[in-house]
């Protein structure tokens, strides 16, 4: 039988945590019911770029069947970002998400919330499944190590190309560990497709397409693309949210000379 988080707390909730009394100052009741039927959802709007980030958060939606508002300005990314700073003027980064009156960065933390209020164990492995740990890890790997490795990768090679391999984990290293997970397991998350497909899919592109890793070096990751880009959710996040194809890309690194092997490495 398959448990899933909501359920897990609802059996949490029957062993007694929801039905202490204040004066005991245990929480009260709404957490576990809260994650067992889906919460009441107030308006959500994305504020967005075109080609980033926040296209996952417009893909959630559209795989989940929500309703969303999309904020930004077609074929202008100054303008989406000055609409983007109107809301949040601290941090201004796509996704830029506001869930009622709360405004909200990291989409990771926006796909969790989402998912764990408004569509509890939707695009999530049960919670008693392997899967459920893998699929966090991922959901956190892609932004926690994937991303930032290839962003500080590129921003290094255009500075200054590098003439051996870092004996840190590297981009090449990052996306080689990708792979081979796809050579074993058909999604992110395992078995089914879930939400860290979600996550992935951003870095991985940013790393293949702005030739920061060679891209035909990596087959699986080329087929399991081809499979997300297949899902109708996608296609209609890619008609609302990228209408006129990538805009503003960042140019991709010349063909790059051979980089020493990293020590003790071929
Ligand atoms: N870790 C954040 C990263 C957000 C982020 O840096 N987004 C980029 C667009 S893909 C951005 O808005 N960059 C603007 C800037 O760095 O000034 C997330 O996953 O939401």
């Amino acid at each position: 039988m398959k448990l899933h988080l909501g359920v897990a707390l609802a059996a949490l909730a029957l062993a007694g945590c929801s039905s202490m009394s204040a004066t005991q100052g245990a929480p009260e009741t709404t957490v576990a019911t809260a994650v067992l039927r889906p919460m009441e959802m107030p308006p959500i709007t994305i504020y967005h770029l075109e080609g980033r980030r926040s296209e996952r958060i417009v893909w959630l939606m559209e795989e989940l069947n929500l309703p969303y508002t999309l904020v930004f300005k077609r074929g202008d990314l100054a303008g989406s970002m000055a609409e983007i700073r109107k809301v949040n003027p601290g941090m201004p980064v796509a996704p830029t998400v506001t869930i009622g009156d709360q405004v909200m960065t990291e989409s990771g933390a926006i796909i969790e919330t989402i998912i764990n209020r408004y569509a509890p164990g939707k695009l999530t492995p049960a919670i008693n499944t392997s899967d459920y740990a893998d699929h966090l890890i991922w959901m956190h790997h892609a932004e926690g190590s994937l991303a930032g490795r290839v962003i500080a990768d590129y921003r290094v090679w255009m500075i200054k190309p590098p003439t051996t391999r870092s004996p840190l984990v590297d981009s090449d290293a990052e996306v080689q560990f990708a792979e081979d997970w796809l050579a074993k397991h058909p999604y992110f998350g395992g078995a089914e497709f879930s939400a860290a497909d979600i996550m992935m899919v951003f870095p991985l592109n940013f790393a293949m397409k702005l030739n920061i890793v060679d891209e035909t070096k990596y087959p699986k990751i080329n087929a399991w693309k081809a499979r997300m880009e297949e899902r109708p959710a996608y296609k209609r996040m890619l008609a609302k949210a990228r209408p006129d194809g990538l805009i503003g890309s960042p140019p991709a690194l010349p063909a790059r000379p051979p980089v020493a092997p990293r020590p003790g490495q071929q």
